[in-house]
């Protein structure tokens, strides 16, 4: 990064002011000053974006490509400035020129092209990838539409489109002239040529695939990685001339925006897999773009193609992009003319996996008819795999044909995708400690024990440039102050802030910062949504996507259990709460939205009443998003990590919580497990059935939830008042929810911890009361966390996955 002082920056940018608005200063918008500060800096990024790039093909570096169908970025200027070490001389320099940075930074909008948690990690991967010096590069879709918008209208949930390209996004670079053809449809013949059997395609629809490049700056290192997504366009902007020419208007655009429509929106169902053909033509076209133009680049590196995998490693994020496997073996025998066996042997060395849920409703598995119409060629490819593989099976279970078929990777009219993501990779890896373990004992026991090698576990982690140096500036000041700057390239050092933790003025400053933060979020809180919270209160909060198994209705009907309780003793002796939800449900996950309403309607009648309201507040914040999430986490006392035992994954707010000094109240589940082995299990609150329990149960059947409520009369009181016109006129309005909970058996476990959680939170109140022992296991929480930072997270995929 070149040197920039405050007169020269100042003198470039208000240069590029001009050149790229024709105004002066004085006279532009704020949205035109956030847009050329971006170009600004995406300017002095080039020359070490090229460096990097020529420093990888001089010392033939091996790279990674991270597949992914979403990178959830959010926002790009402040993370850009702090890698760049230059945030505080542009803050100095735009504040001569009447320029408040920080208002530019709130204009930008977040580069929403994720669901939640799988797109987040994708996120911070590239930056630890860029800040530890790996080439490592992401390859996905630049959705024109990204995740939706939510607004809250009379309680419940409305979608309104994302259009985040309607700012101009200075981040980005086109670059037509490395665009890719990817094909559909069509037939495939084998013919012969020089007595050798070659796939020929005839008769395809071509697509053109236009690739948008960002910079991924690295933290004070001059690398510059590239992320680069893909759109679709007509090849050579053409429309239906033939119907053109005949007047017929509107059917000759309808070929133009058929093709675009490829990569127009985001699917926003994280939770339900749907075999809809727009979603797997996305899935195809991003993986053949993607992996064509990386073939090229290694071949014009003078790549030797039988080496490819000495010099490149592919990595799938789920299944979404699991055709990458099918698709580098057609590039290696249909283009390169190598033998199947090479081909395999090549792909399968390049090829790693990681798994991200083991919810079977969400696991991905395509119609063979589907794959078949739509890539022909892919699909002789699957069928070719699971023959062999097939084969292999029989050798080694001859006979077992349940046994077989359970595994095959075709099997009932569908392609299972995880099943050709474990054969065709050499690496197969959970997310969480836990979550791997039951990948291997459960989920894939079989392919385990098959191919025991393959399977691994790496715990996710979080950016903690983004997730504390930047959200959290005074902790960073204090952190810094303490401990000094080392633990921003090495985040384990952070528990050198331990030993800190006896200095009784460490803990006073640890305090008013959360004060702080917390005086913050209540005016953010005042001014969108007009509810005045009391920032001494406990910030009680769960923010993530709207699901049944994450729990956000236990969250509720403690809530309500306690709006209950303190009405009937209104001098009950508890620390103030304010209850703080956000989070997006699936459109068409209509038990999500009943509880995103649900909450709206509890948060609206104890906000209004007037009895219990210097005790509680509830706020449900709308349009959750990265950005949102960074104004919530640094000022959030208690992170609600609340899941059913065996089902979260790993999650990752947790750590993001547990990065900023909050206490964590939390099952037995995904990475909450490890954040209790890292801070210990005094310095976080455990609650409900645990893992092993649920299984056992799942096994024995031995769980009815209306018997739990018959004989339990503070949880039949509180599910009574879904449907009893406590909370709404209309009876009906909360079925939905009352109805999983007893007619259909309590599906997550609701009612079954449910007393566990509210004993876990009366352990809450009690902790906060001593506010100098909740502080330092604040701190403590803080010091731990150092081993959540993906940096951690990136190493091992580098050590044991990808060199
Ligand atoms: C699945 C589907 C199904 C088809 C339609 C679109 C779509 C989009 C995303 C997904 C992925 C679901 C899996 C997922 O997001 N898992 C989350 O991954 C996080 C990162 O590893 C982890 O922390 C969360 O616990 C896990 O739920």
């Amino acid at each position: 990064m070149k040197n920039i002082n405050k007169e020269s920056f100042k003198k470039e940018y208000s240069k590029r002011f001009l050149e790229l608005t024709g105004k002066r200063i004085e006279d532009g918008t704020n949205e035109q000053k956030y847009y050329v500060l971006g170009s600004l800096i995406r300017g002095y990024v080039m020359n070490d974006w090229l460096n990097t790039q020529s420093r990888y093909k001089k010392n033939n570096k091996k790279e990674i490509y991270y597949f992914s169908m979403e990178f959830l970025i959010g926002r790009l200027l402040s993370d850009n400035l702090i890698n760049l070490g230059i945030r505080e001389v542009c803050q100095e320099a735009l504040a001569d020129l009447n320029i408040k940075l920080t208002e530019l930074e709130e204009l930008e909008n977040d580069q929403g092209l994720g669901n939640g948690g799988l797109g987040r990690l994708a996120a911070c991967f590239l930056d630890s990838m860029s800040s530890l010096s790996i080439a490592g590069h992401g390859c996905g879709i630049r959705y024109k539409y990204g995740f939706f918008n939510q607004k809250i209208i009379e309680g419940k949930q409305v979608e309104v489109p994302d259009n985040w390209l309607k700012q101009d996004n200075p981040w980005e670079v086109k670059k037509k002239d490395e665009s890719e053809i990817i094909k559909f449809g069509g037939e495939v013949r084998l013919e012969n040529v020089n007595n050798k059997l070659v796939a020929k395609h005839y008769n395809y629809e071509a697509v053109l695939a236009v690739p948008y490049d960002t910079p991924v700056v690295g933290y004070d290192n001059g690398v510059v990685n590239t992320l680069r997504l893909w759109s679709a366009e007509t090849v050579n902007d053409e429309f239906n001339f033939e119907a053109f020419s005949k007047g017929d208007f509107s059917r000759a655009y309808e070929y133009k925006n058929s093709v675009e429509s490829i990569t127009s929106i985001l699917y926003p169902d994280d939770s339900n897999y749907e075999g809809k053909i727009l979603r797997l033509k996305q899935e195809y076209f991003f993986v053949s773009a993607g992996l064509q133009s990386i073939i090229k680049k290694y071949k014009n590196k003078n790549g030797e193609i039988r080496k490819l995998n000495e010099k490149i490693a592919i990595h799938i994020n789920d299944t979404h992009p699991v055709l990458v496997i099918p698709e580098l073996i057609r590039i290696l025998i249909d283009e390169e003319g190598l033998s199947w066996e090479e081909a395999w042997d090549i792909t399968n060395k390049t090829v790693a996996y990681t798994n991200h849920t083991i919810l079977s409703e969400a696991l991905e598995k395509w119609p063979v008819d589907m794959i078949k119409k739509l890539l022909p060629r892919i699909f002789l490819i699957i069928e070719e795999i699971n023959e062999r593989f097939c084969r292999e099976l029989w050798s080694r279970y001859p006979g077992d044909w349940d046994k077989i078929a359970q595994m095959a990777i075709i099997a009932d009219g569908y392609v299972k995708m995880a099943h050709l993501a474990i054969v065709g990779s050499h690496s197969v890896n959970g997310v969480a400690k836990l979550h791997t373990e039951i990948l291997k004992k459960r989920e894939m026991v079989d392919f385990y024990n098959y191919y025991p090698e393959k399977f691994n576990n790496k715990t996710n982690g979080i950016n903690h440039r983004r997730w504390l140096l930047k959200i959290n500036p005074n902790l960073r000041d204090l952190l810094i102050e303490n401990i000094g700057e080392g633990f921003i390239k090495d985040p384990l050092r952070l528990i050198e802030f331990k030993d800190k933790l006896e200095d009784k003025l460490v803990l006073e400053e640890l305090c008013i910062i959360k004060l702080d933060n917390k005086i913050n979020l209540a005016d953010y809180i005042y001014n969108t949504k007009n509810i005045k919270v009391d920032p001494r209160s406990i910030f009680d909060t769960q923010i993530k996507r709207i699901h049944g198994y994450k729990r956000q209705v236990l969250n509720c009907l403690r809530i309500m259990d306690l709006y209950n309780r303190i009405l009937e003793n209104p001098c009950m002796n508890i620390n103030n709460r304010t209850f703080i939800f956000a989070g997006k449900a699936a459109p068409g996950y209509l038990l999500a939205k009943n509880v995103i309403e649900l909450i709206n309607v509890v948060a609206d009648k104890i906000n209004n009443d007037k009895r219990v309201n210097d005790k509680i507040k509830v706020v449900f914040m709308e349009n959750y998003n990265v950005s949102l999430a960074e104004k919530i986490i640094p000022a959030t006392d208690l992170s609600e990590q609340i899941s059913m035992a065996t089902k979260e994954a790993s999650g990752t707010s947790n750590m993001k919580f547990m990065m900023n000094g909050a206490l964590t109240i939390a099952t037995l589940d995904g990475a909450n497990i490890e954040i209790k082995e890292n801070v210990g299990e005094d310095n976080i609150i455990i609650f409900g059935t645990k893992s092993e329990e649920v299984l056992e149960i799942y096994n024995n059947h031995g769980y009815y939830s209306y018997d739990l409520y018959n004989n339990d009369y503070r949880i039949k009181r509180v599910v009574d008042s879904l449907v009893d016109g406590t909370y709404s006129n209309d009876r009906e309005r909360f079925r939905i929810i009352y109805d999983n909970l007893l007619r259909y058996n309590d599906e997550f476990f609701v009612l079954k911890d449910f007393n566990s959680y509210l004993k876990a939170q009366d352990k809450v109140d009690k902790l906060y009361s001593d506010r100098c022992n909740w502080q330092k296991k604040c701190g403590l929480n803080i010091a731990s966390s150092g081993v959540f930072s993906s940096d951690r997270t990136i190493q091992e995929y580098f050590n044991e996955i990808w060199s």
